[in-house]
């Protein structure tokens, strides 16, 4: 738990060594937290992400974070919801878990995760707080690895929902 931050604001501005960025399967841009990394990054990091030939969702690709204060921006796709039974959970853990991993092999310390699949994408707050919190806690149990992993939230409901479930 001493490795996990609790922060409420603009992932944009954040100095670590990798923001997450709540992506689509394109990863050509879109809206939410997407549309805000890609304009702070400038007009380069979609030329990258277009290199990529997209991604799964669940999956994550990585490129330099350009404009942007910390070093690489980790592109993950998160579920769409529809109701829960066609896997959504698993995807949402895999989409943080492979977001690990790929930080990890890049030799990357900190890294820092907005609430995936919270906004557009729908899928419900609370339960989407306690997978995000679960998977990173099991990652961080096995592995010494990380130094600091931050949940940057934005809106006040998901601030509300980690504080209680992170105690803080
Ligand atoms: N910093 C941190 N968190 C933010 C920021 C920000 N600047 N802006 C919004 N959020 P969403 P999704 C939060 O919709 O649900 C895009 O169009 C926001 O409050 O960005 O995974 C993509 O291209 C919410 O809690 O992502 C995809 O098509 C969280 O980010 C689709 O949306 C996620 O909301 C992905 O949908």
């Amino acid at each position: 738990m001493d490795r996990i931050q609790l922060l409420q604001g603009d992932i944009t501005e954040m100095h670590v060594d990798a923001i997450v960025n709540a992506a689509n399967r394109s990863l050509l841009g879109g809206g939410g937290v997407d549309g805000a990394i890609h304009r702070a990054a400038g007009p380069k990091l979609k030329e990258a992400c277009a290199k990529l030939n997209g991604c799964e969702t669940g999956q994550a690709k990585i490129t330099t974070a350009y404009r942007l204060p910390s070093r690489y921006v980790i592109h993950t796709v998160g579920p769409v919801w529809h109701g829960g039974e066609i896997g959504e959970k698993q995807q949402l853990a895999s989409a943080y878990q492979n977001s690990l991993i790929l930080a990890k092999e890049h030799k990357l310390k900190t890294i820092a995760f907005p609430n995936i699949s919270t906004g557009v994408y729908a899928f419900p707050k609370e339960l989407a707080a306690k997978i995000a919190i679960q998977t990173v806690l099991e990652f961080l149990d096995d592995d010494d690895w990380f130094e600091e992993v931050t949940f940057c939230v934005y809106d006040d409901e998901n601030y509300k929902i980690y504080q209680d479930l992170l105690n803080v």
